[in-house]
């Protein structure tokens, strides 16, 4: 395979690298300029893996900007405030989770209360593995190992909350997922008081109104309690085992054992984590007679039932059986999903009655998803699988730019422009191939 990008590669990376120069603040990279102007958590995770092929110090910086959000017990937040955005510039702001009033608060920046897919440490060890560098790299690994093994003991120890070591969500936000057809039953089952808590016009198209509401409330009702990791286990409505956010804190798992071992510490504690998760992964969410993953309802303990994209998260999982394997492939490529959406993959099963193609979360193409599921893909060999989801990714930036989200039949572009993560894991995929160093 050639090193050198061909002239139409270096067209579009140069073009991913624009959109990422022009939503850096000079300390991190805002998802989206105008509808997200603050940092997010998974978001910053996979713009650094495309940094690591473009601006190296950046890359790091990216990290340790979120990390200064991380409370003191260990919960690293999905959202970390810009103080120098306007108070209303995006709604639900600092005022609705009131960090600066919680005993484990960051003390010099105000944070979200909830947490994100755990991805950090599998991009902390991208960046290792992108590195020129070697022991500059090691000496970003020594920093930050702290950082990402106090995040990992705060998702063992607060969000366990099914007992057999997965993460449990206890907000849709907290899935990355936000409005996926998935959290309708749950959602739908919550009680709320007659209040309006959400303002009825928000500054974005979707989604509003009543989902509002429900967002919001499941906030307050965490928030009152001081995001109190017993009032989670035990009263929170809202408590979800989703496989695709299981799949990221495995995955992890296994970068802090390999970053242990970069760094000369004992990996022995993060592979036995690791396997738990794996055997919980199959125990808890596999489900043997339609052949896929469901998310788990903690608050009545059954398997919900709309098949999303989450289905093929656990494929990130290096030790999948081989027949798991199969099944989520044959899926994959069926007419509920790839096989019957010219853009694949769509977020939500084409065949459920839930699907809509241009519902946010509930059913176009997403460009993170697209990359994890390339990734899990190639740690199976599955070379086909990982061409096909390689092409049809660059096909959608090419044609529509690096939008937010797609249609996944004709690839029209959706929701914001210049996107971060659609421009960053675009350099990845690219550089993954052809690698130009980061500068
Ligand atoms: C969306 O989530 C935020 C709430 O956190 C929102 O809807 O306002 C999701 O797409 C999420 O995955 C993403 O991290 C965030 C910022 O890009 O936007």
């Amino acid at each position: 395979m050639s090193p050198r990008l061909t002239g139409d590669e270096s067209a579009l990376w140069q073009a991913a690298a624009r959109v990422l120069d022009a939503n850096w603040t000079g300390a991190a990279t805002v998802p989206s300029p105008g509808l997200y102007p603050h940092q997010w958590s998974w978001d910053s995770a996979f713009v650094a893996m495309g940094l690591a092929r473009h601006s190296r110090e950046r890359a790091e910086n990216e990290l340790l900007s979120l990390f200064r959000g991380q409370w003191a017990d260990g919960l690293l937040p999905h959202i970390v405030f810009n103080a120098s955005e306007a108070r209303l510039a995006y709604f639900p702001g600092p005022e609705l989770w009131r960090s600066d009033r919680q005993a484990a608060g960051p003390h010099n920046v105000q944070t979200s209360g909830l947490t994100h897919p755990p991805l950090h440490a599998l991009a902390a060890l991208r960046l290792h593995e992108a590195s020129a560098d070697a022991e500059h790299s090691r000496a970003f690994l020594e920093h930050i190992y702290p950082k990402l093994e106090a995040q990992h003991r705060y998702i063992a120890c607060s969000r366990d909350i099914g007992g057999a070591g997965l993460m449990a969500i206890c907000h849709p936000w907290e899935s990355g997922l936000d409005n996926s057809p998935a959290w309708d039953r749950p959602l739908g089952a919550l009680q709320l008081p007659p209040t309006g808590y959400a303002p009825r016009r928000v500054p974005r198209n979707l989604p509003t109104g009543e989902d509002y509401d429900r967002y919001v409330w499941l906030v307050s009702i965490l928030r009152d309690s001081g995001y109190s990791s017993a009032y989670l286990r035990d009263e929170h409505p809202f408590a979800v085992e989703d496989p695709l956010v299981n799949a990221t804190y495995l995955a992890s798992t296994h970068a802090l054992a390999d970053i242990a071992v970069a760094i000369g510490r004992d990996p022995t504690p993060h592979r036995e984590a690791a396997d738990l998760i794996h055997q919980a992964l199959l125990a808890r969410l596999w489900d043997r007679d339609t052949g896929c993953f469901r998310a788990r309802d903690l608050r009545d303990d059954r398997l919900l039932p709309v098949v999303t994209i989450s289905t093929f998260g656990p494929l990130l999982d290096p030790e999948l059986p081989g027949t798991v394997v199969r099944n989520l492939v044959d899926l994959m490529l069926s007419a509920r999903f790839a096989g019957a959406a010219g853009y694949p993959v769509p977020s939500c099963d084409i065949q459920a009655p839930a699907f809509d193609r241009g519902g946010y979360w509930r059913g176009p193409t997403w460009i993170n998803t697209n990359w994890l599921l390339w990734y899990g893909a190639l740690g199976h060999d599955l070379t086909v699988i990982a061409d096909l989801l390689y092409g049809s990714t660059l096909r959608l930036v090419r044609q529509s730019g690096f939008r937010e989200y797609f249609d996944p039949f004709d690839g029209t572009g959706r929701g914001s422009h210049d996107y971060s993560w659609s421009a960053a894991l675009i350099l990845d995929l690219l550089g993954a191939r052809r690698a130009p160093q980061a500068a």
